[in-house]
């Protein structure tokens, strides 16, 4: 279609090549981000991912070549050839990702006749037609690569082999490593070499569609229904470099506040205020820490958001007033489909504002959810935006202290919502099909202005669709999954995929939301919710109940142990959080991510890091007490027996049932808070420091742990620093929040010694 190359010019950082058939942009946004652009559907970019300006003003030269035209950043060489090929190569000439020259060789045909056969007993049917997309970009497959990111994807850690699409889904089947899409697009992914490793975000809302070499093993591609062609091609020496580049571009999730990191209870089926209460009271008296309570959509009047259901919830706000005085904090459901119903104040306020999407005869578009018919927020629309921000001052007022997005897929009872149906793209008209996969991400973005505008504390939003650069709003939950070992199994390189694709504060419902959970699943799954940004015990109605203390003592114990561990290291998980907001690197990382070189973790599904320092290998079989276990290479230390292990090696460890395998690499310091029943019980004025021998540093943050002051300087920064001679180097880095630690406790081969502090530097011998 491009045709052979005429002529180029260049204007700031953008190299406009003019083509026979058309044009292509390609910007230099940094030394190693470079965009590939050609206007199909409209002219800009209109990133919903990407907010201000990245292009970063960097010196480039440009070489008009017979064959390509280069262009060379101090990172990249960018040759593009006739027909809008794009190579890629390393600064030092060696090649990274080249466009494939041949055409797709996909087969996919079908008699009617089997078709018809397909059909009548219900099968999905295979795409037909041509099977090239409007929009779409061939890569050459060298033969080395893995593939990761993609967002939520079902399935294992590498996507190499597989295929996917973007289409926000709410499929309520279990989910399987067949399924194509799940509730969130993240059209983001690592490509991982023998010797190299980039980034590709293919920057596009519509339906997209991503193969990973399933097709023919020689190439892999990218396309989409519509839109335009724009993707980012992200350069970096290692992994974690790609993710940095990717979160500059699409945003880094902030810092939350403390007690979101705590522990939460939830299930779809408390029914009133008696039922919350008592699951409340259990928790205080089994003295199993706890922070947050989850009020499903029952709280609501008639399923009607933004109101309150006072015949079984009691007078508004009172129960989360009565609930925070034994330290419990409330996050309230919101779903987006407003009841059609005159009178009711915010659908007739969603009307006058015109804040809804509207059908193409003009009227306003119903479809129905929990409330029956309803309509749904225009979020595109900055208007209806900053409308829904408002309304947030309701759940404020009433004391909660998050807001939980669900159903924004938006999903929806009488089929899916129409291409057609009016949307606004901020300052244009537009419609579903552009506006579908970003609806959850404006509707997150909207719910965090709200919070920041009428509440001084960090925003807490949960959202379930996203879109990139949603992390920057919300934490996102990775929806229905059901009690079954398949989906604890699969938590892990979901988590994994979805951290390096931005999206860092994330958990999966701990036991499992649908289906019936069991006590030995639970244990387990307590296990992996433990070491997850969002620790949530959730389940759906009409699956049995989940709370740990339904299945006996074991269970109990088990569910206790490692909830009250999450406690203790809640500093260490908000030391990864800071370090999140700071360099882009999630919390949850597969083992690639710092280990790319090791061929060994490539496929790694059964283990995850925690940071750089903790590698967590859970049981995920049933009946297993043994886990056959990885370490990179390297010195590491068994958290629990402290044996020291020699990386590089496989070997099985005994783990029954209330062993999480754990291993914590040497020299580091991993900062324990005391025992808590949640957060705010008591000053945390003391850290425990647990010293694993070896050279090592190791900075730890600390400030209020709610609101923005930290962004002035309102916080404090220690550093540690250990030595193999045995000695432990306190120093703080920088002073500005006033409540400095009291007290260290170091902890060293069984050893406990206590360390008064003034802010002063101390050495210490272990
Ligand atoms: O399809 O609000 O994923 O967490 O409990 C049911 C009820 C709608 C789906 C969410 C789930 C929530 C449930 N919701």
């Amino acid at each position: 279609m491009y045709g052979k190359r005429k002529s180029y010019n260049t204007k700031g950082g953008s190299v406009r090549v003019c083509f026979e058939g058309g044009e292509g942009v390609i910007s230099v946004i940094t030394d190693e981000i470079i965009n590939v652009f050609s206007p199909v559907s409209n002219r800009g970019h209109r990133s919903k991912a990407i907010e201000g300006e990245k292009a970063e003003r960097v010196d480039f030269k440009v070489n008009d070549g017979a064959e390509y035209l280069e262009i060379k950043t101090r990172a990249l060489r960018v040759r593009v050839y006739d027909g809008y090929k794009v190579d890629f190569y390393s600064a030092s000439g060696e090649l990274l990702c080249a466009d494939y020259r041949g055409s797709r060789r996909g087969s996919r045909q079908i008699s009617e006749k089997f078709l018809a056969l397909l059909r009548a007993e219900g099968h999905e049917l295979p795409r037909l037609g041509d099977i090239n997309y409007k929009i779409q970009v061939v890569k050459r497959m060298e033969g080395d690569e893995a593939f990761y990111g993609l967002g939520d994807k079902t399935g294992f850690l590498n996507k190499r082999h597989y295929d996917y699409e973007m289409w926000n889904s709410d499929l309520p089947a279990a989910h399987t490593d067949a399924f194509k899409a799940l509730y969130k697009s993240v059209p983001f992914f690592i490509t991982l070499r023998k010797s190299c490793v980039y980034g590709i975000f293919f920057d596009n809302t519509y339906h997209s569609y991503f193969d990973m070499g399933k097709e023919k093993d020689d190439y892999y591609y990218f396309g989409a229904d519509n839109g335009n062609l724009d993707y980012y091609f992200i350069g970096g020496e290692a992994m974690p470099d790609i993710v940095r580049n990717y979160t500059y571009l699409t945003g880094r999730a902030p810092l939350p506040q403390l007690f979101t990191l705590g522990y939460h209870q939830s299930r779809w089926g408390y029914e009133n205020a008696g039922d919350v209460r008592e699951v409340a009271a259990k928790y205080r008296a089994l003295k199993i820490p706890i922070d947050t309570i989850h009020f499903d959509i029952d709280y609501m009047d008639g399923y009607k958001v933004f109101t309150w259901n006072e015949a079984d919830f009691g007078e508004p706000g009172a129960l989360i007033e009565e609930l925070g005085k034994s330290g419990f904090k409330v996050v309230t459901i919101i779903d987006p489909g407003v009841k059609a119903e005159a009178g009711y104040e915010i659908y007739e306020e969603g009307l006058a504002g015109g804040y809804f999407a509207v059908a193409q005869t003009g009227e306003v578009y119903e479809n129905a959810v929990w409330p029956g018919d309803a309509v749904f927020p225009d979020f595109g629309n900055p208007q209806t935006r900053e409308w829904w921000a408002d309304k947030q001052k309701f759940l404020i007022e009433l004391g909660a202290r998050g807001v939980w997005n669900d159903m924004n897929e938006p999903a929806s009872f009488r089929g899916g919502l129409l291409d057609d149906v009016v949307f606004t793209d901020e300052d244009e008209r537009s419609n579903h099909e552009a506006m579908h996969n970003v609806y959850g991400h404006l509707m997150s973005k909207a719910s965090y202005e709200g919070w920041r505008k009428y509440d001084e504390r960090r925003p807490f939003v949960i959202t379930r669709a996203c879109y990139s650069g949603s992390q920057k709003y919300a934490a996102a939950w990775t929806g229905d999954n059901q009690s079954l070992w398949a989906h604890l199994q699969m938590a892990i390189p979901q988590m994994c995929n979805m951290g390096l694709s931005g999206l860092a504060f994330i958990g999966t419902d701990v036991g499992g939301f649908g289906a019936d959970v069991t006590p030995e699943l639970l244990c387990r799954w307590v296990q992996v919710g433990c070491f997850s940004p969002l620790f949530r015990n959730h389940s759906s109605r009409g699956s049995i109940r989940q709370e740990p203390w339904l299945f006996g003592e074991e269970t109990l114990a088990v569910n206790k142990k490692y909830i009250e561990l999450r406690y203790r290291l809640l500093p260490y998980f908000y030391d990864l959080f800071w370090e999140c907001e700071e360099k882009g690197l999630p919390p949850v990382r597969p083992l690639a991510l710092h280990y790319e070189r090791d061929e060994e973790v490539r496929d790694m599904n059964g283990e995850f890091l925690l940071g750089e320092r903790v590698l967590v290998a859970p049981v995920v079989e049933q009946g297993a007490d043994r886990k056959l276990v990885y370490l990179p290479r390297g010195e590491w230390y068994d958290y629990w027996t402290k044996e020291k292990k020699t990386g590089g090696c496989w070997f099985v460890t005994e783990a029954p049932i209330d062993v999480c395998p754990l291993y914590v690499r040497a020299g580091s310091v991993l900062p324990n808070f005391k025992p808590m029943q949640y957060v705010g019980e008591h000053e945390m004025d003391e850290l425990i420091l647990d010293v694993y021998g070896g050279n090592g540093r190791y900075v730890h943050f600390q400030d209020n742990g709610e609101d923005f002051a930290y962004r002035d300087g309102a916080y404090n920064k220690y550093e540690f620093v250990t030595l193999a001679d045995g000695t432990l180097k306190i120093e703080l880095l920088h002073r500005g929040y006033e409540k400095l630690y009291r007290k260290f406790i170091i902890r060293y081969r069984g050893r406990e010694q206590e360390f008064a502090f003034k802010g002063d530097p101390l050495t210490i011998w272990l």
